[in-house]
């Protein structure tokens, strides 16, 4: 069975990550089918660090939810010949099982050769011949029912798929030839089935739940093309549309972990201990140890349950946590940009938020000028209007933050603030979506509405 795809926003943070392998577990738990946690991009080192350390099993690399050529390919049992099968049992076997195309495969599953029934109709009409020879028939049936697959088989100019392949790839190439079936091999050349024409009809998409995001743009590669059946999210409303009514839990709380933890405790579904370590992990990052102001009553109580599951302090291991993970030291200028950054869409215009969490803001004050110019080439390159680089430092309960772009100015002109050494530094600003992002928001519709 094909799996349904759990799987968090692009530049995975912990939440999103938590969110993904607990729902994996908790699915596995209250139901029937087949579900896989799964990262829109690479995992962090700290992201990695933290699964590691707490042995679980890191999320499968999904980047494109597009349809690919393995969407569409039946899970049918493979039906095949082998080289020295004969042309009497190919025949028994075709008619048995109502296939117009055979593949011939070695022990392995390895891809050798293609035999259609229109071939073999030729091999009888050309033993057959002009007629003469219809009293030897008997003997030339005998003859030709001896000869094994390896030697009718097509070998070459096949036209073979891969099972990463775009459908609408596939399609083209399939529109330009004649071919009734299409083998699908992988790298490794072996045989994973046939598609057709048939089969372009059905539009197998991939399935998803996601959780932690709503918007396209925050979401994996082809996602237009998924067929989304969950969302659980703790963020304004995006863009994304279904065509069925699904499942959606949005909640304003401080983290999507919250919300996953809590199906498990009404549920009376099974928490392990790291599956709990790792949702407690989820809130305390999210919820910036309970000081960001989306922090709700609900997220410090599912964070004590979580504790008792856990056996862990949340406020210690949180040092732990922020210690090993938001190290801004160890991060290069553009990693320090690209390592939590959402775009955003407004009307016409683009912009976006990138956020990463220091202890320390004196180590941002070298580094603003690179980091403003490298800021400046990407507003230049991906076409936003303004960027920003939220630098918080949770211990000081603000945000410094470098703003660029040639509508920069609306974010400093939007928020009171103070001047510390040459940056800009909001005082209580922690929360990008809920202090940040709307502020924004509102500054390009008025700005809007003046011109
Ligand atoms: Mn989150």
């Amino acid at each position: 069975m094909k799996p349904v795809y759990i799987i968090g926003h692009r530049n995975p943070d912990v939440d999103c990550i938590a969110s993904a392998v607990a729902y994996q577990s908790y699915k596995a738990q209250t139901g029937p089918g087949n579900y896989l946690a799964a990262a829109a991009s690479e995992l962090s080192p700290e992201l990695a660090w933290l699964l590691d350390y707490l042995e679980i099993q890191p999320p499968l690399v999904v980047k494109d939810v597009g349809t690919r050529v393995e969407d569409i390919l039946d899970d049918d049992e493979i039906i095949f010949a082998t080289p020295d099968t004969s042309l009497a049992a190919l025949g028994l076997l075709m008619r048995e099982k109502k296939i117009k195309t055979m593949p011939v495969l070695d022990e392995q599953h390895s891809f050798l050769g293609l035999i259609t029934i229109g071939d073999i109709a030729m091999l009888y009409m050309d033993a057959v011949g002009t007629g003469h020879d219809i009293e030897k028939s008997p003997e030339i049936l005998k003859n030709l029912l001896a000869i094994n697959a390896s030697q009718i088989m097509k070998t070459r100019d096949l036209i073979l798929f891969e099972p990463d392949e775009k459908v609408e790839e596939a399609r083209k190439n399939m529109l330009a030839s004649r071919f009734r079936n299409y083998p699908v091999v992988d790298e490794a050349n072996r045989y994973l089935g046939m598609i057709s024409r048939y089969s372009l009809l059905q539009m197998k998409r991939k399935q998803v739940i996601l959780v932690d995001h709503n918007e396209k743009k925050q979401a994996p590669e082809g996602i237009e093309e998924a067929e989304i059946l969950e969302i659980i999210d703790h963020h304004r409303v995006g863009d994304l549309q279904t065509l069925w009514p699904i499942y959606f839990h949005n909640e304003p709380v401080g983290s999507t972990s919250t919300l996953v933890a809590e199906m498990f405790i009404q549920n009376r579904a099974v928490l392990s201990r790291p599956i709990a370590a790792l949702l407690l992990s989820g809130i305390m990052t999210d919820t910036m140890i309970f000081k960001s102001p989306t922090t709700t009553p609900k997220d410090r109580r599912i964070a004590a349950e979580l504790e008792s599951l856990s056996g862990l302090d949340a406020i210690n291991w949180s040092k732990r946590l922020y210690s090993e993970i938001n190290r801004v030291d160890k991060l290069s200028d553009e990693e320090v940009i690209n390592s939590d950054l959402k775009e955003y869409v407004s009307g016409e215009v683009t912009f976006a938020v990138s956020q990463v969490e220091t202890v320390d803001l004196r180590l941002l004050a070298e580094r603003r000028s690179k980091l403003l110019s490298i800021m400046e080439g990407m507003c230049a390159a991906k076409g936003y209007v303004l960027m920003c680089l939220m630098v918080t430092n949770i211990f000081q309960d603000g945000t410094e933050i470098v703003v660029a772009g040639q509508k920069g100015h609306l974010v400093e002109d939007a928020f009171l603030h103070q001047h510390i050494d040459g940056g800009i530094f909001l005082k209580g600003i922690l929360s990008r979506k809920k202090q940040v992002v709307p502020v924004i928001y509102q500054a390009l519709r008025q700005e809007r509405s003046i011109v």
